[in-house]
């Protein structure tokens, strides 16, 4: 039994739980009758958990879905999101009315097939893709206790997530929570729909895992529940409030609770269960009432249970309030997500220390000394790397590291695990007060990619240095040369790919990826030397129109060369080249495509040109290009894997050169 005065809601009103779970499961079963597509099954078996962490334990507020310091919930198994829908409704949430339930999964309505947070407040995260939910938990705990350990005691909540059998199976998983028991995230609490079905059928198909144990091995508490008997469940909650570690719970379920042939069967997991179950699961629980009506009674009980923080949203209120004055401006500006002004100031200083001081270095070195002054002009900023530290040079030498005894470093050693950074990335990203960013190489940007898709669709300003861009990375070989990538992150909608082409473009993408508020962005950069190719101090940032010419031809141009990262400097010795032979030709850096097509039609047609020969130089392939240089452009670049070898043998190899540059654009003007 639970012990404490948690039972408010269900205790002070003559409604049971059994009724207040039932609620959601009538509200689950007919929105996906009406739908005529979704999933019933899991809202069905886990109704009862839900009733109990929202009726006695949750700490949230319907009228302020973004109070900062709310409890964030995370249905990591988004196929069930009309249990999250039916929650809202029930405990108030405005925007969630009855016509929004009657209008799941249909166009313009809060109630899209899976939980959407840009579209549905109450929402934390966008969840369907198995796994991402509980990994970017993971990222809102760790968000959590770094604010709480700078800002005090107005950074005070949980993280609570729902997490089923294929959230547990994917590998993302691992990484997790290794990564939350390492750090001993003690606030993270997972609530495991443990109910022995996946689509296929049993679990024993596909899986014989010890999750108890497999949790208590990554430093988690773990615990099995009767998932439907919500006296056991309040106990284990109960006991996770004071949790040294974060906790496990497993919660015994039956998938379709209540409906006669399909309860406990992979049939009730994803379509509507069909007019006469829905009979017979309305006479087995009892409730006789009309499709999508819940009884006054019970409806009340659960807008009771939607108010149970008002208290402690006032007490918080009143805390913020006794705050220093330029504490709380400070903690407002960061959960709100605007830029210190100093940001522009620290740009400006990085551009004159270039202009007097040139720097011919690789562009993984450029991005280390602009974060050398971005990172305390813009304390927002949490660094990391999975387990390449040096290699992507973000951590800058005023950075601490985040451990389970201090998380008010800047730095997170994330280990080996690049999926699990994304999606933990993603996680502090949403819950706000932090811009994350991290390394890896960008190969690897591959173990990414499924986290980096969902904060492109969420709109969640991350950023991803992404070293060793290209062939350019030398003796590691194929493996780690990344040919494909480029044209693969740019596909994605929403995102900034950033491949600079020296020092003082990398403090120009930087600042452009931070003002990016709405995006994640990718900062390609090298592992080999560059040349400063712009000496003279700009103001402006001439990235930020994607592209500009950074090498004006001498004359009118016959030849445009188009070029990223370290093709620029190669694309201005073939320009020399070309003028030798009496070619006139211009070169135009291209750090970002996506802010090229942005640019409106005169500006973008401006910086194209309209030279006889367009030439794009990239040592990746050409997937993309022919947005710039037409499809009759000429191409240098990759068409296959790439070699272990030094990096200036490969140049020669693949035919990157100046010589084969201007050969090609000779060869085309005929
Ligand atoms: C990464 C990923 N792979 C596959 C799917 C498709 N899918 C949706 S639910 C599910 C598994 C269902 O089993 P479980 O997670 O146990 O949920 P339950 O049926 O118990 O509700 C699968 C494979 C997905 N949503 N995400
Ligand atoms: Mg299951």
């Amino acid at each position: 039994m639970a012990t404490s005065g948690r039972r408010g809601a269900a205790e002070s009103s003559a409604v049971t739980h059994a009724r207040m779970a039932n609620s959601i499961r009538a509200l689950a079963m007919d929105a996906v009758e009406q739908a005529k597509s979704g999933h019933p099954g899991m809202p069905m078996g886990m109704s009862d958990v839900a009733t109990v962490l929202f009726s006695r334990f949750l700490k949230f507020d319907p009228a302020d879905p973004a109070w900062p310091d709310r409890d964030r919930f995370v249905l990591s198994a988004g196929h069930g999101s009309m249990l999250i829908y039916a929650l809202l409704h029930l405990t108030g949430y405005a925007s969630m009315t009855l016509d929004e339930i009657k209008h799941f999964r249909q166009l313009g309505s809060k109630t899209p097939g899976h939980p959407e947070n840009f579209i549905t407040p109450g929402v934390e995260t966008t969840t369907g893709p198995l796994g991402q939910g509980l990994a970017n938990a993971v990222g809102m705990a760790i968000a959590e206790r770094h604010l709480a350990a700078e800002f005090g005691d107005i950074v005070n909540h949980k993280t609570y997530v729902i997490a089923s059998d294929g959230d547990l199976m994917e590998g993302i998983s691992q990484e997790a929570i290794a990564l939350a028991g390492h750090l001993k995230l003690n606030k993270l609490i997972v609530l495991f729909d443990d109910n022995g079905i996946s689509i296929d059928g049993a679990l024993s198909l596909s899986d014989s895992v010890d999750q108890l144990k497999r949790f208590e091995a990554a430093g988690w508490s773990a615990s099995r529940v009767d998932g439907h008997d919500a006296e056991a469940i309040a106990a284990a909650l109960e006991k996770a409030q004071s949790s040294d570690r974060p906790v496990l719970i497993a919660c015994k379920t039956q998938i379709g609770y209540g409906a006669p042939t399909k309860a406990g069967k992979a049939s009730s997991h994803g379509s509507p269960l069909g007019q006469e179950e829905i009979k017979g699961a309305r006479e087995a629980l009892e409730w006789e009432h009309e499709p999508f009506h819940v009884p006054e009674d019970e409806l009340a009980a659960w807008r009771t249970a939607g108010q149970r923080s008002k208290g402690a949203h006032a007490d918080w209120n009143k805390r913020l309030a006794a705050l220093d004055a330029g504490k709380r401006a400070e903690f407002e500006r960061r959960m709100l997500g605007r830029l210190p002004k100093a940001l522009n100031d620290a740009v400006r200083a990085v551009k004159e220390q270039l202009a007097a001081t040139p720097k011919d270095i690789a562009t993984r070195s450029s991005s280390e000394f602009a974060l050398e002054a971005l990172v305390p002009a813009v304390p927002e900023m949490i660094g990391g790397s999975a387990d390449l530290t040096g290699s992507n040079n973000t951590r800058t030498k005023s950075m601490k590291a985040i451990s389970a005894s201090d998380f008010s470093g800047r730095f997170i050693h994330y280990g080996v695990r690049e999926h699990g950074m994304a999606a933990a990335m993603n996680g502090m990203a949403l819950h706000g007060g932090i811009i994350p960013y991290s390394g890896t190489f960008l190969v690897f940007s591959d173990y990414c990619r499924p986290s980096i898709r969902l904060a492109a669709l969420m709109g969640e300003r991350v950023i991803h240095v992404m070293t060793h861009d290209s062939i350019g990375l030398g003796e590691d070989g194929p493996t780690h040369q990344p040919v494909e990538h480029l044209a693969a992150l740019r596909a994605i909608p929403n995102i900034l790919v950033f491949r600079p082409a020296d020092a003082v473009e990398t403090v120009e993408c930087w600042q452009l990826a931070l003002e990016a508020k709405d995006r994640p962005s990718i900062l390609a950069l090298t592992r080999q030397n560059l040349p400063q190719l712009r000496r003279a101090l700009d103001a402006k940032n001439l990235c930020a129109a994607g592209a500009y010419e950074i090498s004006p031809a001498n004359g009118k141009a016959q030849v445009s060369i188009f070029a990223t990262g370290s093709e620029v400097a190669i694309a201005v010795d073939a320009q020399k080249l070309l003028a030798a032979k009496g070619v006139a030709a211009r070169v135009v850096s291209v750090p970002c495509f996506e802010l090229l097509a942005a640019q409106p039609e005169a500006a973008r047609r401006a910086i194209i040109g309209n030279a006889k020969v367009n030439v794009g130089v990239e040592a990746a392939v050409r997937q993309g290009w022919d947005a710039i240089i037409g499809s009759d452009g000429v191409f240098v670049g990759m068409s296959t894997f790439g070699a272990s070898a030094p990096y200036k043998e490969l140049y020669k190899h693949f035919g990157i050169t100046p010589e084969a540059i201007a050969e090609a654009a000779l060869k085309r003007l005929g």
